[in-house]
């Protein structure tokens, strides 16, 4: 079976782009594929978190992945901080990747903003821990949502710099898996953006954890334009938050933007918006209630954490130790 690798930001509540980008399909890999899923609190303070809420927050996620359907039984969940071997190897890859390299980086380029020179350094190597996350399992495959593809490429240069530069071919290559129709959810206030945990508009964004008033009130908000539905994928071009209601829709029934504008093209947005919320109440209330009854009993959800991070730990530490040992640290 081939083993993957993927992780989710403790960074905020976790939203509809996670769930339709990511973690719906980590659910389903589960089947038939070597998984494991990582809450990466490491890569969440390379922005500020509120020491209060990051341990919160970590639970809250590792409780909405369950509630998703991540089973501890088939899959490692853990938390990144508890294994020390993504430290160590993150170390080597930011003494492997190249200045050049990070600087190309658009994620980088996006969140530092105008403010580059007042963000942490973290999070311009970010990159380098992502790879370090990966490779420490000899993960080949990551289902990542489509923002995520440029990383990937970097972790890739990461270890073919890293086999040639220590004559070795010990990491293997890495295919990102980037699947369904949502691969990339838009904000609801701006389809040119990608929906956020960080957005500061609480409107553009559908919160796993949001009830049913709130998924109606912020799906009728979204914006839109003021053309009926085309009645074909090509009609969607040029209008960036249509297609993005309409790839909404196409994931959460598991069909394609043509299947979606054959049944309701024509329609005005008022009327599409409506099915489309009751769509997203029976998906995500389910989920809601389910996290909410795991973070009930703490204890529980803790041990399940701490058997995955012992369970990651026993597979990351000999493939971490030969890298130390190829780079030509003393072991005593
Ligand atoms: N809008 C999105 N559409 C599709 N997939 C998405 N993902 C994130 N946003 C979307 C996918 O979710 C997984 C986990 O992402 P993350 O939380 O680790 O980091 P992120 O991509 O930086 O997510 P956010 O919400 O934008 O967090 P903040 O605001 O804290 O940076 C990844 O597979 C990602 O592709």
């Amino acid at each position: 079976m081939q083993r993957i690798f993927s992780g989710i930001q403790p960074s905020g509540v976790p939203h509809l782009g996670n769930y339709l980008g990511a973690v719906r399909n980590w659910v389903r890999l589960q089947q038939d594929h070597d998984c494991i899923y990582c809450v990466v609190d490491l890569h969440a303070i390379t922005v500020w978190q509120d020491p209060k809420e990051l341990a919160n927050q970590t639970r809250g996620l590792a409780a909405a992945l369950l509630a998703c359907g991540i089973d501890p039984k088939a899959s490692l969940l853990f938390h990144q901080s508890a294994v020390y071997a993504h430290l160590r190897l993150a170390w080597i890859f930011n003494c492997v990747a190249r200045m050049g390299w990070l600087n190309r980086m658009t994620q980088f380029k996006e969140k530092a903003g105008k403010e580059r020179e007042n963000v942490s350094t973290g999070l311009f190597t970010y990159p380098n821990l992502m790879a370090a996350d990966i490779l420490a399992y000899h993960a080949t495959r990551v289902p990542v949502g489509d923002d995520q593809r440029q990383h990937l490429e970097l972790a890739n240069d990461i270890a073919q710099k890293f086999n040639h530069d220590y004559g070795a071919e010990f990491f293997p290559a890495i295919e990102p898996m980037i699947l369904g129709p949502a691969a990339r959810v838009m904000s609801l206030r701006d389809g040119s953006k990608k929906m956020s945990k960080s957005d500061a508009s609480g409107q553009s964004v559908i919160n796993l954890n949001d009830d049913a008033d709130t998924i109606a009130l912020k799906i009728r908000r979204a914006k839109t334009d003021p053309e009926p539905l085309p009645s074909e994928p090509a009609g969607l071009e040029g209008r960036p938050e249509a297609r993005n209601l309409v790839g909404i829709y196409a994931a959460l029934t598991d069909t394609d933007h043509a299947a979606v504008l054959r049944e309701h093209g024509g329609k005005g947005f008022g009327a599409f918006k409506q099915v489309l919320a009751d769509l997203l109440v029976a998906h995500l209330s389910p989920i809601a209630a389910e996290t909410q009854r795991l973070l009930a009993d703490s204890a529980t959800l803790d041990g399940i954490l701490h058997d995955g991070a012992r369970k990651a730990e026993a597979i990351a530490e000999p493939i971490v130790a030969e890298a130390e040992r190829l780079v030509g640290f003393l072991k005593v």
